[in-house]
């Protein structure tokens, strides 16, 4: 439980634990949030009547579903299927689909409510939600991947829709996936609906930038921190987990700002390269062959690959995890601030537990949460929903500059939200506050529903 949690949220926190019992992530999730309300509550006595943070943490609605397919052997496998719609009061549900074999309820429980919080401060008009499926890509042919595609939509196209809810990739879903999905979506519903998923191909209604939004805008918003701190990327060593999609396209730039990426990881281990990551081997590698890191020594004749380390080991300035949930815990951040990393920023979604994240406050690490750091790739999916609603297709460069100005924006508003609540310099008060007070405003004005 953090530290700040006061006699009301407290209170609170024991009720959510009761109704969500054994949801780890969940519940996780919401005690941080708790934690930061405590003064937004006392100010805003109309939040506390209307029970708006009660209604925002119980989901608007989770369904669960059966996801049977064939193998190519044609051995029948059954999976579960998820989407959980958590909240509409800016917009129609939006937040990706995650295909791995430890997703759960709690889980894409969690990835909901945070996405809440991270659309409302992108400033755009969407709401958030999560689903997925415990189905493990890893391995699978083209033809299995589609067919388990298919079987998915065939249940959740009667949920979706682009007023209703609009999913997008998360890990283990990427453009194949978003093709075979929107593939059935349209066989099914007879309509070419662009906007009811993103993160589609650029011949088929995708939007230029969406690839790269995730990890441009954690670069950008790094930047800012280190502005903030009267510093600069230039000559940063930086470390980034995991080598996806928000991995790959946060070192490519994050280079391209000056700093340099000396380490990289995948589930099986770690890849350090003193002399700066080769992002084309790592796309080379991920996204064309789909393959282990350690091809990359093959590839480039440099770097060293250590099978099962701890990419927090290596020394830098700037950590930024970007592989999934509770990856980098308390010891990892004592760790990382003993080697004199001065910011971390979240490309994943919770990746530090609530004891690394006290580590990094109580030493003067600059930490932003990932609902503010990594919400560019969210924030690119809405002008990606605005090109298909109009019909359009933007530039690279405007649609960048456009990424970057969010980026700026979202760092603005948590900075300046926590120095008015009295915490400088703590982006997660400053995020979770100021992604609540827009949720919570909208949700009064809308009426107990
Ligand atoms: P990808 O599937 O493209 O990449 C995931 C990366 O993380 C891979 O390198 C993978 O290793 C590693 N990884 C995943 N799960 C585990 C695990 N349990 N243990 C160790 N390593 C793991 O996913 P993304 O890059 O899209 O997503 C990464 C994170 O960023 C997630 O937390 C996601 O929720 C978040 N995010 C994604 C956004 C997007 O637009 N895609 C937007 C905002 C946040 P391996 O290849 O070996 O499996
Ligand atoms: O966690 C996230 O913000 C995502 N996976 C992207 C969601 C989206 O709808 O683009």
């Amino acid at each position: 439980m953090p530290l700040q949690m006061n006699e009301d949220m407290q209170a609170l926190h024991q009720d959510i634990v009761r109704r969500n019992a054994g949801e780890r992530e969940f519940q996780q999730a919401v005690a941080e949030v708790l934690g930061s309300l405590g003064p937004v509550l006392s100010k805003h006595p109309e939040f506390r009547d209307n029970r708006a943070l009660e209604r925002l943490i119980e989901p608007e609605r989770q369904i669960i579903f059966r996801v049977p397919w064939q193998d190519d052997s044609g051995r029948v496998h059954i999976n579960r299927g998820f989407r959980v719609e958590s909240n509409s009061a800016l917009g129609p549900y939006k937040g990706g689909l995650r295909f791995h074999p430890s997703v759960n309820l709690s889980v894409i429980k969690f990835l909901g409510f945070e996405q809440v919080f991270k659309n409302a401060l992108t400033g755009m008009p969407l709401g958030g939600g999560k689903g997925g499926s415990d189905f493990d890509p890893k391995g699978r042919s083209d033809g299995e991947v589609m067919r388990f595609c298919q079987s998915f939509m065939t249940e959740l196209y009667r949920h979706l829709g682009e007023y209703t809810d609009v999913p997008a990739g998360d890990i283990g879903v990427g453009q194949r996936e978003i093709g075979y999905l929107f593939g059935q979506y349209k066989r099914i519903t007879n309509r070419y609906e662009s906007g009811v998923l993103t993160g589609k191909g650029l011949d088929w209604g995708g939007a230029l930038v969406r690839r790269e939004a995730t990890g441009y805008g954690l670069a950008y918003f790094v930047q800012e921190m280190l502005r903030a701190r009267n510093d600069s990327l230039d000559g940063k060593t930086c470390i980034v987990s995991g080598s996806g999609n928000v991995a790959i396209y946060t070192i490519e730039k994050i280079h391209a700002l000056g700093g340099r990426v000396v380490a990289c990881s995948d589930s099986r281990g770690v890849l350090h390269d003193d002399t700066g990551i080769d992002v084309t081997a790592v796309k080379q590698i991920k996204e064309v062959g789909r393959g282990p890191l350690d091809r990359y020594m093959l590839l480039t004749g440099r770097g060293r690959h250590v099978p099962g380390g701890s990419i927090w080991d290596a020394p830098c300035h700037v950590a930024l995890p970007c592989a999934t949930q509770n990856e980098l815990n308390g010891s990892d951040a004592e760790t990382l601030v003993r080697h004199g990393c001065v910011v971390v920023a979240e490309g994943a979604n919770m990746p530090a537990t609530p004891e690394a994240i006290r580590v990094f406050q109580e030493q003067g690490t600059a930490f932003a949460p990932g609902k503010a750091a990594n919400a560019g790739g969210v924030a690119t999916s809405a002008l990606e929903m605005q090109q298909n609603a109009s019909r359009d297709a933007w530039t690279f460069e405007y649609t960048e500059q456009r990424l970057a100005e969010i980026m700026r924006g979202i760092h603005e508003r948590c900075h300046d939200t926590a120095a008015e609540y009295g915490t400088p310099g703590n982006y997660v008060n400053g995020a979770n506050i100021a992604g609540f007070i827009k949720v919570a405003r909208a949700m009064v004005a809308l009426g107990v529903i």
